[in-house]
Order: C-alpha cells, then sequence, then structure tokens
C-alpha cells in the first residue's frame, strides 16, 4: 500500500507550517505502507494542480492532506469539502476570492473518504486531543480537499481521501491559542494514517457536534 500525505507551506505571518513540519516527521513506512510526503504552495488553482499531478505520478491507495487550523484545539480530520473558495486572507500570490465555484456545475460538496470516527477515536485513545470537524473553511485548505476528493472522485474512484487540520505547533510562539508540540502533531497523524491502514469503512460512533 501507497500513502501520499501532503502539508503546507508556511502562509500569512508565519514562518513554520506545522503541518508540512509534522509530516516530515512521520516514518517512510507505517503498518507496512508506503509514506510518500509532498510539500504545498498555499495557493488557489495550484495547491490542487501540485497534489493532482503527484497523485498521477505515485498512484497512491490514500491520499491524506494536512493544514494549519491555528487556534483549533484539537486535530481535526474534516468530515466534509465544499464547492466554493472565499476570501479570508490573501493567498501566498495575493489573491482573495469572493464566493467562486472550486469547479463550475461540480457537486456542492464532497465527503471526505477516511474513516474519521476511526481516526479520531484511535487518536484519543492515545491521549493525542481529536474530534471531527464539520468544516474546513473556504480558503485553500478547503480548496484542496474539494479538488482532491473531485479528482478521486472522476479519475481514481479506488483510491480513499481526505483532510486533516492541526493546531499552531507550540515552536510558533502564539501562546494565545492552543497549540501542540509538533511532536504530537506529528504522532496524531501516525495514528490516523494507522487508523486508514486499519479501517476500510468507518467505525459506528457519534462524533456529531451541535453547531
Ligand atoms: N491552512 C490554511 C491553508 C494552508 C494551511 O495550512 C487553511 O486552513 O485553509
Amino acid at each position: 500500500m501507497k500513502i501520499l500525505v501532503t502539508g503546507f507551506q508556511p502562509f500569512g505571518k508565519e514562518t513554520k507550517n506545522p503541518s508540512y513540519e509534522a509530516v516530515k516527521l512521520l516514518p517512510n513506512e507505517i503498518l507496512g505502507a508506503k509514506i510518500v510526503k509532498l510539500e504545498v504552495p498555499v495557493v488557489f488553482g495550484l495547491s490542487g494542480e501540485v497534489v493532482a499531478q503527484k497523485i498521477r505520478e505515485e498512484q497512491p491507495d490514500i491520499v491524506i492532506c494536512v493544514g494549519q487550523a491555528g487556534g483549533r484545539t484539537a486535530i481535526n480530520p474534516e468530515r466534509v469539502g465544499i464547492n466554493v473558495n472565499d476570501g479570508a486572507t490573501p493567498d501566498n500570490e495575493g489573491y482573495v476570492p469572493s464566493g467562486e465555484a472550486i469547479v463550475k456545475d461540480g457537486p456542492d460538496a464532497y465527503f471526505s473518504t477516511l474513516p474519521i470516527k476511526a481516526m479520531v477515536q484511535k487518536m484519543v485513545e492515545n491521549d493525542i486531543p481529536a474530534s471531527v470537524s464539520n468544516t474546513a473553511g473556504t480558503y485553500v485548505c478547503n480548496h484542496l480537499m474539494y479538488s482532491v476528493l473531485h479528482l478521486l472522485h472522476q479519475e481514481f474512484p479506488a483510491v480513499r481521501g481526505g483532510f486533516i487540520h492541526v493546531p499552531y505547533a507550540t515552536m510558533q510562539g502564539n501562546f494565545r491559542f492552543a497549540s501542540m508540540p509538533l511532536s504530537e502533531i506529528a504522532k496524531g497523524l501516525e495514528l490516523s494514517i494507522e487508523a486508514c491502514i486499519e479501517n476500510e469503512q468507518d467505525i459506528t460512533a457519534s462524533h456529531g457536534a451541535t453547531h
């Protein structure tokens, strides 16, 4: 089995992005699966193209994209990617979208095809704070999640994929917000990858939210 794991370059005021910093710490093999790592630019459009090219080259069985969600208090497997780019802050090429579709006439949303509940359960059992998130936002992370799931749906229906948001890493020094040591973030990603390998289908469990 081969698993493509992506993380992002830094964006905004940050000089490090804990997503790719944590991906770099992952072993090159997990439960016998080969781990292929890729750093992705924080740019609408280009992010999806770079990952699509790697998927075509590497032909992975699973694609897991990871991004920073500053202020989140846990590692969050995302449930859904939505078909919209909308402005929060400029991407790394200065572009601020205004609510356009990612794929014209594409489906409104794609659900993750990763076992998000099994991933959360495995992390929590191992003392890593984790919960399911029901929004990946409307910035580049949501863009990449939707773009990858669209590609997989169209061209690689047997390949599972999805997205994980991670909090700030402690070494970024944003102490007014929740953070986790980078090694713990990497541990959470490794446990999530194990859960993906172990669970072809997700487990039945309640991981909803009232808001
Ligand atoms: N986080 C941003 C984009 C890149 C990243 O790491 C997001 O949540 O959209």
